[in-house]
């Protein structure tokens, strides 16, 4: 069987060896759900669990980008390889980025050692969330330790983002606005770390002591049953210059050990693994669905009474799932 063009296993022997190829074609045949894709994450399953998974997310130019390529040079300041995907990015690192318009990329683009990709990833079975997870999986089979996840949130995106990593770091800017604003959206509730960036701007300060106080009072509030509940810390950073980037390398590990320590990286990746489980049976009930013979002549046969308004598609899809459930029961 030939998967894009490369005998699967050498695919397979490619990815887990960490060669630059293989993970590109690999994470391209995941990334567009091409035939085959599933096999490959089952042969690469075995592999995954060592990367650290730590999400990015934030309002649009909050310097999301500009921190993940910074943070990459941290990582790799401890010996790591670190893959970073840009999930619908609004700008993609793509040529234009790497020639060094908007995002300093110099002292990473050329590191064998780094693997960066952005997807935009629409309309695919199971959407952007199941996509971003398994590619994901396949850069933690290739070897990368730490794995970058950046998404735009500005409203539910997050809390998908929340169950594609291990750790997620809110990335807030003086600009935006409103702290307590942000905490009506639901942002706050799912970060693990904010940062406030662009630090060198005026109100960068205040946001980070408001930020504090509400994240403080909602602690607070939690805390009779949440006895474990930690504060997410809230730092500043210039990710621009590099500064206030160390402290973040260094909470991300303090947060880590927190995590295994409390046993809620477990948790997470339990919930993980349970979401994976379903998004693979989702899909397979979608094949088994519109593969089935009988689903495509009894809609076929449906779109009479459909254009006369004899039946709504709503009664034509109950019966339609009521001779599948006949089917299955028999
Ligand atoms: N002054 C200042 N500018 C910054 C800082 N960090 C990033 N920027 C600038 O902010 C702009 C947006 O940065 P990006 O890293 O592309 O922001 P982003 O959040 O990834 O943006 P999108 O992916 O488009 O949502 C760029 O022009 C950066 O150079 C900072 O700490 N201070
Ligand atoms: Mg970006």
């Amino acid at each position: 069987v030939l998967v894009s063009g490369m005998p699967d296993d050498a695919l397979v022997a490619g990815v887990r060896a960490g060669a630059v190829a293989a993970v590109a074609r690999a994470v391209s045949v995941v990334e567009n759900a091409r035939p085959g894709f599933e096999t490959l994450l089952g042969a690469l399953y075995a592999g995954i669990g060592p990367a650290r998974r730590i999400g990015i997310t934030g309002p649009p130019g909050a310097g999301k980008s500009t921190l993940a390529v910074a943070l990459v040079s941290g990582f790799r300041a401890q010996g790591h390889r670190v893959a970073v995907v840009a999930v619908d990015p609004t700008s993609p690192f793509t040529g234009g980025a790497l020639l060094g318009d908007r995002i300093r990329m110099e002292p990473v683009a050329l590191d064998p050692d780094v693997f960066i990709r952005s997807m935009a990833t629409r309309g695919s079975l199971g959407g952007v969330a199941a996509s971003t997870r398994e590619v994901c999986d396949v850069l933690d089979a290739a070897g990368f330790t730490r794995i970058l996840v950046e998404t735009v949130g500005v409203g539910q995106s997050e809390v998908d983002v929340a169950t594609l990593v291990d750790t997620l770091a809110v990335v807030l800017v003086p600009e935006s606005g409103d702290g307590i604003q942000m905490l009506k959206t639901g942002l706050l509730e799912a970060a693990d770390l904010l940062i406030v960036n662009k630090a060198d701007r005026p109100g960068a300060d205040a946001l980070q002591r408001e930020l504090t106080v509400a994240l403080d009072l909602r602690t607070g509030a939690m805390a009779p049953t949440h006895g474990g509940a930690r504060r997410p810390p809230v730092l500043l950073a210039t990710a621009s210059t590099g500064a206030g980037v160390g402290p973040i390398v260094a909470e991300l590990d303090a947060q880590w050990d927190w995590q295994q320590a409390s046993g809620e990286l477990m948790r997470r990746r339990e919930r993980r693994m349970m979401q994976r489980a379903r998004d693979v049976i989702d899909r397979a009930v979608h094949r088994w669905v519109w593969q089935h013979p009988a689903v495509n002549a009894l809609v076929d046969a449906a779109g009479d009474d459909l254009r006369l308004g004899v039946r709504s598609p709503y009664q034509m899809a109950t019966e339609i799932v009521a001779a599948l459930q006949r089917e299955v029961q028999s």
